[in-house]
C-alpha cells in the first residue's frame, strides 16, 4: 500500500460535487434520481492532536473551529462548521470514537450554486474521519451519516442523493439511485457529449426555508393519498391516484405531487434513453423535466428558465433543465462535444443580454465519488 501522507505526515482526503442530470425533489419520498459526481472537491487533511480536541479549519473562511470530543452534543452554531463537526457528531451516534485531530478543509465547490458544496464538505469530512481512526464504513452508511449530519446538526431537512453521490460516484458513469432501497445502477454516458453546468449566480441555499416548504408540502400530499388510496408513497402513486386526492389536497400540494410522481417516471424512462444511447430521447426528458419544474413544483426562478430557454435553441443541445434543490443554481446541459464551446460563449452572451448577469460555466465530465478516489489514492 502507499503512502499517501504528505510532507507534514497529514493524510488527505477527497470528496467531489455532484450534479443531478434528472429527478429533482424525488429523493425524500424515496423516489429515483439520476446524479453524477463532478470534478470539483473538497479536501480535508487530517493530523492528529493530543489533547481530545477536534480541531477544523476552513481556508474558504479562513477560521478555526475547536470541540473538545468527549463533550460533543447536537449544538449547531448556524455556521459553516456545523457540516464537519455534525459529521463528528453523526459518526459517534453510530458508534465510532474518535481521539484529537487537527482537520483542514479546503476545496473548489461553488457555494451556493446546486452543486453540494455541503455533501461533498461532510463526505470528505466522513472519509478523513474513517481513515484517521483506521475504520472503514460501507458506501450506504457513509451516505446516511453524512446525511443524517445535514438533517439533523445542520437542520436542513435534504434527502440522500448528494450524500451517497458523492460518495460513491464513479467516473464516466451516471448513477440511477433508487432511495427507498438505497440499491443503484452506474449508467453509460454517451459518446460524443459533454454536460455543461451554467451558473445563473442566484443564490441556492437548501438549509433555507424554500426548500423545506416544498418538502412539507409534498408530504402533505404524501399523507392525503395515504388516508384515500392507502398508498404510502408517491413512489407508488400514479397521476389517476393524484387526480383522486386533488379535492382534499388542494391546487398547490397537487401540483408538487404530480411533480415527484411523473419525474420518478422520467428517470426510469431516462434510464432507459441511456442504456440505448438515445441522447435526444434523453434530452427531450431533460426539457419536460424542467417545464414539470418550473410549472407543478414552481421552483425555478427567472433567471434559470432564462439559461434553459437559451440553451434548448442552440445548435447541438439535446437538454436543459434546473439541478438541484431549485430556487436559483445552476443549470445542466448536455451539448453534443463540437458545439460545446460556441454553446458556452453564446449562453454567457445571451444571458448577460438579457438578465445582465455574468453566468460561470463548466463543462464537465462523471467524475469518481469519495471511495473511488480513496482506494485509487491508496492503491497508487
Ligand atoms: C438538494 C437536496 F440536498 C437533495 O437531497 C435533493 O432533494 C435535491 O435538493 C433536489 O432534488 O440538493
Amino acid at each position: 500500500m502507499a503512502d499517501t501522507t504528505n510532507k507534514a505526515g497529514a493524510r488527505e482526503y477527497a470528496a467531489p460535487a455532484r450534479v443531478n442530470l434528472i429527478g429533482e425533489h424525488t429523493d425524500y419520498t424515496g423516489g429515483l434520481v439520476m446524479p453524477m459526481a463532478i470534478g470539483f472537491h473538497t479536501v480535508g487533511t487530517i493530523e492528529p492532536r493530543p489533547d481530545g480536541i477536534a480541531s477544523f479549519y476552513s481556508a474558504n473562511f479562513n477560521e478555526t473551529i475547536e470541540v473538545p470530543i468527549v463533550t460533543l452534543g447536537r449544538n449547531p452554531r448556524g455556521h459553516w462548521s456545523d457540516y464537519p463537526v455534525g459529521v463528528l457528531w453523526s459518526l459517534m451516534q453510530a458508534g465510532y470514537t474518535f481521539s484529537g485531530f487537527n482537520l483542514r478543509l479546503h476545496g473548489d465547490v461553488p457555494v451556493g450554486a446546486g452543486l453540494s458544496s455541503s455533501a461533498s464538505i461532510e463526505v470528505a469530512t466522513a472519509i478523513a474521519l474513517l481513515g484517521f481512526a483506521g475504520q472503514t464504513m460501507p458506501l450506504k452508511e457513509i451516505a446516511v451519516a453524512a446525511r443524517r449530519a445535514e438533517n439533523e446538526f445542520v437542520g436542513a431537512k435534504s434527502g440522500i442523493m448528494d450524500q451517497f453521490v458523492v460518495a460513491g460516484g464513479v467516473a464516466d458513469r451516471a448513477m440511477l439511485l433508487d432511495c427507498r432501497s438505497l440499491e443503484y445502477e452506474l449508467l453509460p454516458l454517451p459518446q460524443g457529449v459533454r454536460v455543461v453546468i451554467c451558473n445563473s449566480m442566484v443564490k441556492h441555499q437548501v438549509a433555507t426555508g424554500e426548500y423545506g416548504g416544498r418538502r412539507d408540502e409534498v408530504e402533505a400530499g404524501q399523507a392525503i393519498l395515504r388516508k384515500l388510496r392507502g398508498i404510502d408513497s408517491l413512489r407508488d402513486a400514479t397521476v389517476e391516484d393524484l387526480d383522486a386526492c386533488a379535492t382534499e389536497m388542494g391546487q398547490a400540494v397537487f401540483k408538487r405531487c404530480r411533480h415527484v410522481v411523473t419525474e420518478n417516471a422520467r428517470v426510469l424512462a431516462a434510464r432507459k434513453a441511456l442504456n440505448d444511447g438515445d441522447i435526444k430521447g434523453f434530452g427531450n426528458l431533460m426539457i419536460e423535466a424542467h417545464k414539470s419544474f418550473r410549472d407543478d413544483f414552481e421552483a425555478s426562478c427567472s433567471e434559470v428558465d432564462t439559461l434553459v430557454e437559451i440553451a434548448i435553441k442552440q445548435a447541438g443541445c439535446f437538454g436543459a433543465r434546473i439541478t438541484g434543490g431549485g430556487f436559483g443554481g445552476c443549470t445542466v446541459n448536455v451539448v453534443e462535444i463540437e458545439h460545446a464551446d460556441t454553446f458556452v460563449e453564446t449562453l454567457k452572451r445571451e444571458y448577460k443580454l438579457a438578465t445582465g448577469i455574468e453566468a460561470d460555466c463548466f463543462v464537465c465530465e462523471a467524475s469518481d465519488g469519495a471511495l473511488a478516489l480513496e482506494a485509487k489514492a491508496v492503491a497508487k
